[in-house]
């Protein structure tokens, strides 16, 4: 089985040394077996993390080029400037660790001198371990053994299959006297916003239905980025073929739309998703996006200081909390004594305060609970990343305390607009700072003219009418 780790045979990275640019050939590439492959000279070369994509293409290329694998990556200046000088790019993970080595042949800084452009024959440093389901994967070779001299048709995927696809799916295969090579793309999330394992899970239930008299559906995940269409992605049609089969031509291939009416399904509430897709998929589908009433949810407050938004946000944990909801409470002055203890209030700053919050609160979201964060927020584009960052885990609901400023700085509980004022706090929120009004608010609470308790009984109406109760 493919662990999809290879380095060169060649002891120690001989030919980057001596400076000839052979790249890896599938000749000369083996599994890594230990850390003593790496060269010596890796810890003094400059590094970069790509992204998911270039990761899975390196993975992708040395598992299937028979010949050099070579990329191109997208870096820093600073890096592309670093890269010519000594010849060689590392590229790492998240963490740090090496992957994969360039032997810089080529860097050519863009036009705008912010990113250069390197170019080179690529080798693994270390087994790629990235991405779910890392035993599915094989090496097209090993894909053609699996089939054993049947015919083949591939078929890359970004999203799970509806019922009728799979009908269809099958008997187009079968019609081509073949078996289908189910691939799906999971090097990153696509458009579909499905997470890799929620992918694989969802079409890995769809494979019995997939068989054809020439015999079972194989899956194979692909460490490719879903497009936005049913297009294959570049590098999948080089795949199937290196394995032996054909892609499915595209007029078979599932419409493109398909994936719009399950998403919506799995939105209209209980039952609605399971007339499209088969049960068995509907289950892996609802584990990612549950019914409302346990699905994660953001209640994100924004609005000045002393505008309320800390006694709603309190009120609002504890009604949800009696109401069997898992509750963190993500309050702005409490956020700023450890999350982010030591930021201070310029723009840079803020922002880095609410993405932190943001963060917590998509993760609190991603596993089935309720976030009730209440800092100032003063700035949309902050706001709309934080949004985006929950919804790709759940819901959001954003409500704007809209207490006008004259009534927050006569309250002034903590004299901190006196001291604005006076000018001894600077950049202060509504004063010497400015705070973007939301448009995309779902409720608008002024708590000068609307009781708290009044207030805290709107929300949780809102939310309860939203169906995330139950
Ligand atoms: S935010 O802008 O980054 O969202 P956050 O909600 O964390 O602000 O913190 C706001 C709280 O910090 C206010 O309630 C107030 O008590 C205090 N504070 C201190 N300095 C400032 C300032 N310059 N602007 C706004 N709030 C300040």
């Amino acid at each position: 089985m493919w662990v999809g780790g290879y380095t060169q045979v060649t002891p120690r990275f001989g030919h980057a040394a001596s400076g000839a640019s052979a790249g890896p050939t599938r000749g000369t590439i083996t599994p890594v077996t230990g850390s003593d492959a790496l060269p010596e000279d890796v810890a003094a070369w400059p590094v970069h993390v790509p992204s998911p994509a270039v990761v899975g293409q390196v993975e992708l290329l040395l598992a299937c080029i028979d010949g050099p694998a070579r990329v191109t990556v997208d870096v820093p200046a600073s890096v592309g400037d670093a890269s010519a000088e000594a010849g060689h790019l590392v590229l790492t993970d998240e963490e740090g660790t090496p992957l994969a080595h360039l032997t810089v042949e080529n860097v050519s800084p863009d036009p705008g001198g912010a990113t250069a452009r390197v170019a080179g024959p690529v080798g693994a440093l270390r087994p790629f371990r990235a991405g779910p389901f890392r035993a599915l994967r094989r090496r097209p070779d090993e894909v053609r053994d699996d089939l054993a001299g049947s015919a083949a048709v591939g078929v890359a995927l970004g999203r799970p299959l509806t019922a009728t696809e799979e009908r269809d799916l099958a008997d187009a295969a079968a019609g081509r006297g073949a078996r289908l090579l189910v691939l799906p793309c999971v090097a990153d999330t696509g458009p579909s916003g499905l997470p890799p394992e929620i992918l694989v899970r969802a079409v890995r239930a769809s494979l019995p239905r997939l068989a054809t008299p020439a015999g079972a559906a194989l899956l194979v995940p692909l460490p490719l980025v879903p497009g936005a269409d049913t297009a294959a992605p570049p590098g999948a049609a080089e795949f199937v073929h290196a394995a032996g089969g054909t892609m499915l031509d595209q007029e078979a291939m599932p419409d493109p739309t398909g994936w719009t009416p399950i998403r919506s399904a799995l939105d209209a509430g209980p039952g609605a998703v399971e007339e499209i897709v088969a049960a068995d998929v509907a289950a892996v589908l609802r584990a990612w996006r549950p019914v409302r009433s346990q699905r994660g949810l953001t209640v994100f407050f924004t609005g000045l200081s002393g505008s309320g938004k800390s006694t709603l946000a309190q009120g609002l944990a504890n009604a949800l909390l009696e109401r069997g909801r898992t509750v963190t409470l993500v309050d702005g002055d409490a956020a700023r004594r450890l999350l982010s203890s030591g930021l201070g209030f310029g723009r840079a700053d803020r922002d880095l305060n609410i993405r932190r919050i943001g963060w917590v609160a998509s993760e609190v979201t991603r596993h089935g609970g309720v976030a009730v964060c209440a800092p100032i927020a003063p700035f949309a584009a902050t706001r709309a990343e934080v949004r985006s960052m929950v919804e790709a885990n759940g819901d959001f609901v954003l409500v704007h305390v809209a207490t006008p400023l004259a009534v927050c700085e006569q309250r002034d509980r903590k004299g901190l607009y006196a001291k604005a004022r006076a000018g001894v706090i600077p950049e202060f929120t509504g004063v010497s700072d400015p705070y973007e009004v939301p448009e995309d608010a779902d409720l608008r609470i002024d708590t000068s003219t609307l009781p708290v308790d009044d207030a805290v009984d709107v929300i949780l109406n809102h939310i309860e009418r939203g169906g995330w109760l139950g």
